[in-house]
């Protein structure tokens, strides 16, 4: 099969005509047959699918050269372009009763710190922003099952009536789950679809990627036994997709994970993405140990950070973007990235929390222009995109004009 099949990335993107059989190529095919994997680039070079065996060696094998094909379909796939977006986070309430062993922000009802934001608290908190250009605002929090059903109509009509013009991009798998529950609860729905219908009526327009850690039934069972499953945040995803939502996908990786548990878990994404085409971007969420019952872990390098990009870009050859998250990697990491697979950097965020408490030393917040110099810096040319990757500036002429919609990919 075709690794782009059914995919929605396009196979004939900007600069695959200009890379075949180029100068370029044969230096990454020379580069990986040094590595040993000549077959592997064989099948990068012709828009094949790996294997998750294939995955595995990637995960051994030279970085330089796994970097080197990683950038190549990412070069295939977007040429230079790199999206950002000017977005603000929202984590409404810190209540949480999953008690996960990497997490450093949840709290309890009446513990020191702990919160929950009234919607209108949500709303004054987008309105302290009015003056910027916010076109995305992510909200992700705790889940506390007391919370009321209408707490979450009432928090998506509140920050939509503050800024109508802002895509909301809110909820996990796990809240999600947790909200249907609470919906069943009160007699108000039946399933999860119903429920999904009340959100977008109410002004949901897409997901985030949280809350997937990893699938590995082994690692549930030691770090976050009273979350979903892998199975179960899979099958949240299926029908988020179902419902016409767009969603993002995530991994935690550098605690007690495996390679090959690492390879599973993309391996899963990619099945669910065959199904659905509903997946925008993947996130590899580095683990920061700060604070929390797993810090005996280190969290992982910059290196590792860089082969968790590449190989991701390699292996999910159906999701259209590989994001580095600049707040979670120190900034010339993400840099760096761009040449490791990345296409995306996230946005100018706003008050980040959920890595601050965990020990994260970039800053909270960065000013849209910092964005752009970063990725120029990078050498590549920036793109600022909304939620759904239309475009709303670019570096770029020969993309659309601003506001009008962009493809998903090339
Ligand atoms: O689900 C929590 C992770 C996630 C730690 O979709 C931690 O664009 C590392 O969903 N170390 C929430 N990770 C963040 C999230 C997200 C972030 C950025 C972009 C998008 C997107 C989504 O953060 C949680 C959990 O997996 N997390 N604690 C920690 N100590």
């Amino acid at each position: 099969m075709s690794a782009a099949q059914g995919s929605g990335i396009a196979t004939g993107g900007i600069n695959e005509t200009a890379a075949a059989g180029s100068t370029k190529e044969r230096l990454v095919r020379r580069r990986a047959e040094a590595a040993g994997l000549g077959d592997i680039a064989d099948k990068v070079l012709a828009s094949q699918r790996l294997s998750c065996e294939d995955g595995l060696r990637l995960y051994e094998a030279d970085l330089h050269a796994v970097g080197a094909l990683a950038n190549w379909v990412r070069e295939r796939i977007h040429g230079d372009r790199t999206y950002f977006n000017v977005n603000q986070h929202i984590n409404y309430t810190n209540w949480c009763n999953k008690f996960c062993s990497f997490c450093s922000f949840d709290r309890l009802p009446g513990q020191e710190g702990a919160y929950l934001l009234e919607p209108e608290q949500a709303a004054a908190k987008l309105l302290e922003h009015a003056d910027q250009p916010v076109t995305e605002v992510h909200m992700v929090a705790g889940v506390w099952p007391k919370i009321p059903y209408d707490y979450y109509l009432n928090l998506l009509r509140a920050v939509k009536a503050a800024r109508p013009e802002i895509h909301v991009k809110a909820f996990t798998m796990v809240e999600l789950d947790q909200i249907a529950k609470t919906a069943r609860h009160e007699g108000r729905h039946e399933t999860l679809a119903e429920v999904l219908e009340d959100l977008k009526a109410a002004g949901l327009g897409s997901c985030p990627g949280g809350g997937a850690e990893v699938f590995s039934e082994r690692i549930h069972a030691e770090g976050y036994k009273n979350k979903i499953s892998g199975e179960q945040w899979l099958a949240t995803a299926r029908e988020v997709h179902r419902a016409g939502l767009r969603s993002n996908c995530t991994m935690l990786h550098g605690h007690m994970e495996t390679i090959a548990e690492r390879v599973d878990h993309l391996d899963r994404l990619r099945r669910l993405q065959d199904e659905t085409g509903g997946f925008q971007t993947y996130i590899p969420l580095s683990f920061h140990p700060e604070n929390n019952e797993w810090s005996h872990y280190c969290g992982p390098t910059a290196l590792d950070e860089l082969r968790e990009l590449a190989v991701a870009r390699l292996l999910l050859d159906n999701i259209p973007h590989i994001k580095a998250y600049w707040i979670l990697m120190d900034v010339p990491v993400a840099q760096t990235a761009l040449a490791f697979g990345a296409d995306d950097v996230d946005g100018t965020v706003v008050e980040e929390k959920i890595y601050h408490d965990a020990g994260a030393t970039t800053p909270q917040e960065v000013g849209r222009a910092e964005l752009v110099r970063w990725i120029r810096d990078a050498g590549r040319v920036p793109v600022e995109r909304d939620t759904l990757y239309n475009v709303v500036w670019s570096a770029d002429e020969q993309l659309a004009p601003v506001g009008a919609p962009a493809p998903v990919a090339g």
